[in-house]
């Protein structure tokens, strides 16, 4: 074990779960923040559509995505990248909101990763069936900032691997208000998310929706 990005655990209470090394689930951390994160997701969604995408290998994604912040990240049949207009409309993305920005910052100095400085939100939405295959997250330019991800409405199943695609993967709960950061040797682990299960969220209804904020250039 080295330094300080694992000091974080050495407290750790209740409420910071380490998932792996670099990975701590910050349980409900972003929860006093829903009514703000939800009403800033929906005026960011009114100038920049949630919209499936499709893959170089030209499937279409299950899932709805859209940005803000400086960059966005985009799939077409040419493939994957940060782009700093959106493609649909040619306009910049929505600013981040600096209150999203410091969640993040927040969230990932809890375990060990001071300065934080986010520059793309991308903000993925489930709804029953939607999933997301397994896959590496290596588009954005330095490594060795974290990812940060928060949970809201629908509970979802997290798979969490290893290094390999073929790796065994772990699974778990992520809940409205969760927050997990992902960082050092787990920054390039394969996860993804099963098909959603329907259910009926008090503030979202039927649907889940994950922020991921990330260092992309
Ligand atoms: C572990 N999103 O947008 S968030 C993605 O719930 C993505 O929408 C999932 O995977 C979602 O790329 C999972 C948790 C997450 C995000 C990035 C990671 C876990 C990660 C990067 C490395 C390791
Ligand atoms: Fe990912």
């Amino acid at each position: 074990m080295t330094a300080d990005l694992f000091d974080g655990f050495e407290d750790a209470g209740p409420a910071r779960e380490p998932l792996a090394p670099g990975a701590a689930l910050l349980r409900g951390f972003a929860r006093r923040h829903e009514t703000e994160l939800i009403t800033a997701i929906e005026a960011i969604a009114a100038q920049a559509p949630f919209r499936r995408m499709v893959t170089p290998g030209g499937h279409q994604m299950s899932v709805a995505m859209t940005s803000c912040g400086s960059f966005g990240w985009v799939t077409d049949r040419s493939g994957y990248r940060y782009d700093a207009l959106d493609p649909d409309s040619g306009q910049p993305w929505p600013a981040m909101p600096p209150r999203f920005r410091e969640l993040a910052e927040r969230a990932a100095g809890e375990v060990g990763f001071a300065g934080f400085a986010p520059d793309a939100c991308l903000i993925n939405r489930y709804e029953p069936g939607a999933k997301m295959s397994l896959h590496q997250d290596r588009d954005e330019r330095d490594i060795g900032a974290p990812i940060v991800s928060v949970s809201l409405g629908l509970p979802a199943t997290f798979l969490f691997g290893g290094l390999k695609r073929a790796d065994k993967t772990q699974r778990y709960r992520l809940a409205h208000g969760d927050v997990v950061v992902w960082g050092g040797p787990a920054r390039l682990a394969f996860h993804g998310v099963a098909p959603l299960a329907v259910g009926e969220h008090a503030l979202l209804g039927r649907q889940r929706i994950n922020l991921t904020f990330r260092r992309a250039r």
